[in-house]
């Protein structure tokens, strides 16, 4: 038989960080309040969720980065939306969203999940942060997994 590992969505007494960017607030407030409460129903204390809001979703790799190198979180979320334009700002601020936080996953240990909406529409971006269809929520659930999952290989 192999071994094998998977995770589990028990929070309690795991400490989070997440980033979250101002633009479009409307959406993105949603997504934090979807994560949020989604990590509370888990197990995680209130007082154990960090939450940073940022200009923009540029800006969420350094900010988690920043966070991250204090070594106080189990694990990091980055919530953001990025809605398309007429030029292609859009593809710029989605690259260094995505590639930042994935290399922000490649160069430390603590488990970091992508909650970032990159959008055609504003209404593709409501759709997905509503109360049951909400990328926070999601980003929430695969924080949780991941560190659990995890555990087994730190050090
Ligand atoms: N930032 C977003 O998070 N979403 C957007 O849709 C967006 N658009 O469309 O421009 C956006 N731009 C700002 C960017 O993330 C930075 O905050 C800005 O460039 C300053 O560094």
């Amino acid at each position: 038989m192999p071994n094998v590992y998977q995770g589990n969505l028990n929070g309690s007494g795991l400490k989070i960080g997440i980033a979250v960017s101002r633009f479009n607030t409307v959406i993105t407030e949603n997504l934090l309040k979807g994560a949020v409460d989604r990590l509370v129903s888990f197990g995680v204390a209130d007082l154990d969720i960090d939450a940073v809001w940022v200009p923009g979703a540029f800006e969420l790799p350094q900010t988690l980065h920043i966070m991250e190198k204090t070594g106080n979180y189990d694990g990091v979320m980055a919530l953001g939306c990025v809605i398309r334009g007429d030029t292609p700002h859009f593809d710029y601020v989605c690259g260094a969203a995505g590639s930042g936080i994935t290399r922000l996953g490649l160069s430390s240990e603590t488990p970091v999940v992508f909650g970032v909406l990159t959008c055609d529409t504003f209404e593709q971006a409501q759709a997905r942060a509503g109360v049951k269809s909400n990328k926070g929520i999601e980003a929430a659930d695969s924080l949780i997994e991941l560190i659990n999952a995890l555990k087994t290989f730190s050090q």
